[in-house]
């Protein structure tokens, strides 16, 4: 497999290089390289992800997100663990679409 170049990619792959690219520019941080520490996750999530998880700098928040997420129990979050964390907020986010795009068409 090959990776596109960015310039010939579409949207949606480029949308999945910087999935990967943002993954690896926190698990770089410290420990194994190829998985976010608690510190490197609760990073991302403010950095990253702060417009939709609001409350990660809460240490519960962080604590029950790296619970759910790390399903090997490692510790660690590697990028499968990730990846289900993104398409999670996705669906989430899409939900939110479709009901918010309903919501004039229901009222005629
Ligand atoms: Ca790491
Ligand atoms: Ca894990």
């Amino acid at each position: 497999m090959s990776l596109p170049n960015s310039e010939n990619a579409s949207t949606l792959e480029n949308a999945m290089q910087l999935m990967i690219q943002t993954f690896h520019k926190y698990s770089g941080d410290e420990g194994d390289k190829f998985t976010l520490s608690r510190a490197e996750l609760k990073e991302l999530l403010i950095t990253e992800l702060g417009n939709y998880l609001g409350n990660a700098q809460d240490k519960t928040a962080v604590d029950k997100i790296m619970g759910d997420l790390d399903s090997n129990g490692d510790g660690e979050v590697d990028f499968t663990e990730f990846i289900i964390l993104v398409g999670a907020l996705t669906v989430a986010c899409n939900d939110f679409f479709l009901e918010y795009n309903d919501k004039p068409e229901k009222k005629k």
